[in-house]
């Protein structure tokens, strides 16, 4: 199954949107298989962003990012890199899509609420720099699952 990192980035945590924030994946069936509360090292910061090194917003991005502590997830469903990338919404909030939570809760590009990864590739890549693969949770199925599998799918 496809999956992807999220974080909800210190503007979330101190906001007080982490519920608002992680239910939004829940009530689209998504499943969280790892979940974590942590501070961003200027290591892991630089990591993350290296392809905007140089850039103007640069540093005021890592700034941030080591602001405070951030909460780190890995997601899994079908499509869950593009359909969270929706769910997320533009990096700038004012070219958001109403119902994003970019757009919903964001008004700045730098503290823009939330980190979703953009490709495969990046997020293995992003998955592996926040988490050990010990740290994953994948040994429970969630209701989606459990109807689609184990119940004869959509017949009652
Ligand atoms: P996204 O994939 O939407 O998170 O956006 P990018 O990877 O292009 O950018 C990473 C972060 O850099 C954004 F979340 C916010 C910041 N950024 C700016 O502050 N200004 C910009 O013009 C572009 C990005």
């Amino acid at each position: 199954m496809e999956r992807t990192f999220v974080a909800i980035k210190p503007d979330g945590v101190k906001r007080g949107l982490i519920g608002k924030i992680i239910t939004r994946f829940e009530e689209k069936s998504y499943k969280i298989v790892a979940l974590k509360m942590m501070n961003v090292t200027d290591k892991i910061a630089a990591k993350h962003y290296e392809e905007h090194y140089g850039k103007p917003f640069y540093p005021e991005l890592i700034d941030f990012i080591t602001s405070g502590p951030i909460v780190a997830m890995i997601i899994e469903g079908r499509n869950v890199i593009k359909g969270v990338r929706h769910i997320v919404g533009s990096t700038r909030p004012d070219e958001a899509d109403v119902g994003s939570i970019r757009a919903d809760y964001s008004s700045y590009s730098t503290t823009n609420l939330i980190h979703a990864s953009d490709c495969e590739e990046s997020a293995e890549r992003e998955l592996h720099l926040y988490f050990d693969e010990k740290e994953l949770c994948e040994n429970y199925k969630t209701m989606f699952e459990i109807i689609i599998n184990e119940h004869g799918g959509f017949k009652q």
